[in-house]
């Protein structure tokens, strides 16, 4: 067994900032079986990556990933870039025998997912492990919820309510960035919140969609381009762009499995839910009682337990706080909060204990893949319409 892991990360944007304090951290709190070492950030400008690894810790940076992939100092590639780079970057990596952790969602296309989710499997045989960076499943209260779903605390699985919600958008003039491109995101609040609330309602559910019906729209079609710096932080320029991506994606599904009942779910993601900052809300509601989560209120999971006297019942908070909840014993003494970094610890925590452990990690390449499809047929079912029934003759 090695005893050091050494990361390239690609990209070095917001998530590059996130996934840095998760490679910093997690050795720091958390016993693992190797140390990963941040040893290289690689990005386009030179100035602004030298910059990004001397704040973030990493040891040097780099502009030709290429390069770095055919490094032989190098364990684990960790892509942070926009979706339509993953796909060429991840297969670059399995195929040169690394680690490889990539963001979410796994591609822009169906058929990318497809190529990476073939080489992640090639690669496997030879060792190298690969997973998807949907973090919040790494969320101690989503971690529990998950347990008492399991646990067969709230019975059989009968109808799940999931939605992200934000309203960053909701200023007209608030300029373009690649999130609101389609060659670069592949979708808009599909793909980049919807897709979590894909994954954390299945992974909590243990049950997959088989089949839904959804409407897309876009609610600011031109924006001002971005004229100084990048991404939320820039500003305006006097020039317009066109938004090709949606603002707003709903979607009913079915859960499939099994020959009785197949539970129904409905999906939200929004970038114009007035006043929610970054609410990614999953409800499930059971024969025997329910599980509600809310990433706003992070530290605390709702749970109703319907088997209680009657005089009893209703919601209770469970403050997931303490040493026996998942992943909190490491940190601080009980009843002291985390927040939202502590998942790409988490994150870390899980990926590098698959990797010395010769396993797979989860979410796989596969389980991106299929979540790549369920935003695929959304997408296909918005644009046939065919579940639109006008309400006047
Ligand atoms: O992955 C998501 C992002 O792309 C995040 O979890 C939140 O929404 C924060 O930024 C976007």
């Amino acid at each position: 067994m090695t005893d050091t892991l050494r990361v390239a990360m690609i990209g070095y944007g917001f998530m590059g900032a996130a996934h840095s304090q998760g490679w910093r951290v997690a050795p720091r709190f958390f016993d693992l079986p190797a140390e990963p070492t941040m040893e290289v950030v690689v990005g386009r400008d030179a100035a602004a990556v030298a910059a990004a690894a001397d704040k973030w810790g990493w040891k040097e940076s780099a502009t030709d990933w290429r390069e770095v992939i055919a490094r032989d100092d190098i364990d684990i590639v960790d892509i942070v870039t926009p979706g339509d780079s993953h796909a060429e970057i991840a297969i670059a990596a399995l195929d040169a025998g690394k680690h490889v952790l990539c963001e979410k969602p796994l591609a822009n296309t169906v058929a990318e997912a497809e190529a990476m989710t073939a080489a992640a499997e090639r690669a496997a045989a030879g060792g190298a492990r690969s997973m998807v960076g949907f973090t919040y499943r790494r969320v101690p209260a989503v971690a529990l919820a998950k347990q008492l779903v399991a646990d067969g605390r709230i019975g059989e699985v009968r109808q799940v309510r999931a939605a992200y919600l934000q309203d960053w958008l909701m200023d007209a003039e608030s300029p373009m960035t690649w999130r609101l491109d389609k060659t670069r995101a592949g979708s808009g609040s599909l793909g980049d919140i919807g897709a979590h609330a894909v994954d954390l309602a299945e992974h909590i559910t243990g049950l997959t969609l088989s089949e839904v019906s959804g409407i897309l729209d876009t609610v600011v079609r031109e924006r001002p381009l971005l004229g100084e710096g990048i991404g939320l932080s820039g500003t305006a320029s006097s020039e317009r762009g066109t938004v090709t991506v949606d603002d707003i994606a709903l979607f009913t599904g079915r859960f499939g499995g099994g020959d009785g009942y197949r539970p129904l779910g409905i999906f939200e993601a929004t970038r114009f839910a007035t006043g929610h900052k970054n609410g990614l809300q999953v409800e499930v509601s059971g024969s025997l009682g329910a599980v509600s989560f809310n990433l706003e209120r992070l530290n605390e999971l709702r749970f109703y337990d319907a088997t209680a006297a009657g005089t009893e019942q209703g919601f209770r908070t469970i403050l997931v706080t303490e040493h026996d909840h998942p992943y909190l014993a490491p940190w601080w003494p009980p009843g002291h909060m985390l927040g939202y970094e502590h998942g790409f610890s988490h994150q870390v925590v899980d990926f590098v204990e698959a990797i010395t452990r010769g396993e797979q990690p989860r979410p796989s390449f596969a389980d991106g893949l299929h979540v790549q499809r369920v935003l695929d047929a959304v997408e296909r079912s918005s644009l046939a319409g065919s579940s639109w029934l006008p309400t006047v003759a």
